[in-house]
């Protein structure tokens, strides 16, 4: 199904509500199999079909263009809740072969039927440490397997409440399409709580920003828990910035509670208007009912989506990261984005000394207190000889995950350890870093890794010759990284942060004298080469071996004139940077001479 090049062509129509509609069948504890089994709707696939046909039929008759199939909860992890979770793949593939027979009696050449596979949230939720992310991706895994093989045309990853849940059922997507050398298109639809966020807190741009950059998602969109009214906000936004087209599907309002029951008053005019505007005037290209729609409410959605065309959107898309909760712009005005160096155990005694001691609350506090001071997102790094910091990494990201309300660079030369914490944030992170030192070895392995989780990438301008020192050998290193990058491993320009690093000024080598500027000037070749590339530095590194105070100076300096020449983001101590005019003339200006090096004039004019 090439459901891509279909929503060009008109408004694609999804099914309602499921349970509502079982309800009015007045199905019995029998029909479920039992007084057991009472409420578990997925397995009526089993226990009594027809009712499921039912379903099926009512909103295929109402002009419904995809069905879902009824496999909300066939993963393990939702029916070992009744002890069926034996049954998942094989209760997932009948519910899927269901489903199609049930498409294939409506579909004609001129409306053909599809079948989308229905993967719910379970009752889990990874980030609050409910469930692994290989248990979670591994149920996934076998729900998916059972509906793709069960004949789904597309798969739809719905009512989304914790990103760290999405990231685990895509993982299992990518996972199952590689094994079965196929791909389906996949919707990936998060649920917006009426306080505006989902569960977990995820503002809409932050699910944006994490979901973005996997390229097995077809579209993206919202449903579940309020009417259209109250999602209005949240699909504009999704519709003015995001890349991937806009699948809609609400309730038919906010559910009241009468007599015990959930009631929705939406009737199926006004579900009609609603989503009318967010088509017309938003952009919106898929449509569909959630909890308390009915045939009648499909009906006239399907009616609707024959007379209507999307507006043409025009969106601005912002290459970003971010934590569970927000999203933070890879560049921002005024530069640069602040990454706070000190929850690293090689930049901060007092952090390498709270991880010795695995005092992990106070690791969550210096984060914490960086973000007081300014820092944007934060560089973490739990490298320490003769510690295992696979485990020190998942200690720390798993709290700072929801308790740190900034990005995460995860900063760790180990692969397993960028792993583990990849699979441990929720958000859309930074991997610092990769590197040519060994070759395409290091690429090789962190790029497959960004690809599978969404992350972007801190490249060095470093090959198998060393770390570069002449803005040519830096510039002619990063565009090998970005064709490697781009053209090998599926990478986009904007997921690229370059780092020309530089060697310390500080030290006095005769040989080291002209780093600063080299560093400078080759952010300044890339980002005119490539200005989608962003570009960032650890700016501490060019006052190693001073004082502190000269150190706070040089560093203050340089990073205003890496800024002047393109610099998008800086690893800096935030408290520490200074603005250019609170630092005296004097310290200005030899900071300056050291960086330009045109210390000689000194000796000349000493002389
Ligand atoms: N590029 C990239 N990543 C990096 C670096 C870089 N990560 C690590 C490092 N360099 C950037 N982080 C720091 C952190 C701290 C210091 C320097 C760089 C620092 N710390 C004080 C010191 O060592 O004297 C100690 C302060 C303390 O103990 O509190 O200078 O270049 N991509």
């Amino acid at each position: 199904m090439d459901l891509n090049k279909l929503i060009q062509e008109r408004v694609l129509v999804f099914d309602g509500a499921t349970g509502t509609n079982l309800q009015t069948q007045d199905l019995t504890p029998d029909d479920f199999g039992g007084e057991y089994y009472a409420g578990c709707n997925e397995y009526l696939i089993r226990t009594k079909p027809s009712a499921v046909e039912r379903v099926h039929s009512d909103y295929l008759a109402a002009g419904a263009d995809i069905i879902e199939t009824d496999t909300f909860g066939t993963s393990s992890i939702v029916l070992a809740e009744y002890g069926l979770e034996a049954i998942a793949y094989d209760l997932s593939k009948e519910g899927a072969a269901l489903a199609k027979k049930m498409a294939m009696q409506f579909s004609t050449k001129e409306k053909p039927r599809f079948v989308a596979g229905s993967i719910g949230p379970t009752t889990k939720l990874p980030s609050l440490g409910h469930i692994g992310f290989d248990p979670m991706r591994d149920s996934y895994y076998e729900q998916m397997a059972g509906l793709l093989d069960g004949g789904v045309d597309l798969f739809i990853i719905e009512t989304c409440q914790d990103l760290l849940q999405i990231k685990a059922a895509l993982a299992a997507a990518q996972d199952l399409f590689r094994d079965k050398r196929t791909r389906i298109p996949v919707i990936t639809s998060v649920t917006i709580e009426t306080m505006g966020t989902m569960l977990m807190g995820t503002e809409i741009g932050a699910a944006l920003t994490a979901l973005e950059p996997y390229d097995i998602i077809s579209l993206i969109g919202m449903n579940c828990a309020t009417g259209p009214q109250e999602m209005e906000e949240n699909v504009r936004f999704l519709t003015q910035t995001s890349p991937l087209p806009i699948f809609v599907m609400p309730n038919a309002g906010l559910p009241e509670n009468v007599g015990g029951v959930a009631h929705y008053h939406l009737t199926p005019e006004e579900l009609e208007r609603h989503m009318k505007h967010f088509i017309e005037d938003l952009g919106v290209s898929v449509i569909g009912g959630c909890c308390g729609t009915t045939k009648e409410h499909i009906a006239r959605l399907s009616d609707l989506a024959g007379r209507v065309s999307p507006k043409k959107r025009s969106f601005e898309w912002t290459p970003s990261a971010a934590s569970i909760y927000s999203s933070v712009p890879m560049h921002v005005d005024p530069a640069p984005v602040i990454v706070g160096e000190r929850c690293n155990t090689n930049g901060s005694k007092k952090f390498k000394d709270l991880l010795l001691n695995e005092e992990w609350d106070a690791c969550v506090s210096m984060a914490k207190e960086q973000i007081r001071e300014g820092a944007h997102m934060l560089d973490l790094c739990v490298a320490f000889v003769g510690r295992d910091e696979v485990r020190d990494m998942r200690e720390v990201i798993s709290r700072m995950n929801t308790a740190v309300t900034v990005p995460l660079v995860i900063d760790s030369t180990e692969y397993p350890v960028i792993e583990e914490a990849l699979k441990h944030y929720a958000g859309r992170s930074i991997v610092n870093s990769i590197n040519l030192e060994d070759g395409e070895e290091r690429m090789a392995h962190v790029l497959p890794l960004c690809k599978k989780y969404g992350a972007a990438v801190v490249a060095l301008t470093i090959d198998e010759d060393g770390m570069a020192h002449t803005r040519e050998k830096k510039f002619e290193i990063a565009e090998r990284i970005i064709d490697l990058s781009i053209n090998k491993y599926g990478m986009r320009e904007e997921d690229l942060i370059f780092d020309t690093l530089t060697f310390t000024l500080g030290g006095g080598q005769e040989e080291f004298r002209k780093a600063g500027i080299e560093t400078i000037e080759a952010i300044r070749m890339i980002k005119t080469a490539h200005p989608k590339c962003r570009t960032i530095l650890g700016v501490s590194n060019i006052s190693f071996g001073l004082n502190p105070h000269s150190r706070h100076v040089l560093n203050s300096v340089f990073l205003s004139y890496a800024i002047e020449a393109g610099l998008d983001m800086a690893i800096v101590h935030g408290a520490k940077i200074m603005p250019l005019h609170k630092i005296d003339e004097k310290g200005r200006e030899l900071a300056r001479k050291i960086i330009f090096d045109e210390r000689v004039f000194e000796y000349a004019s000493a002389a």
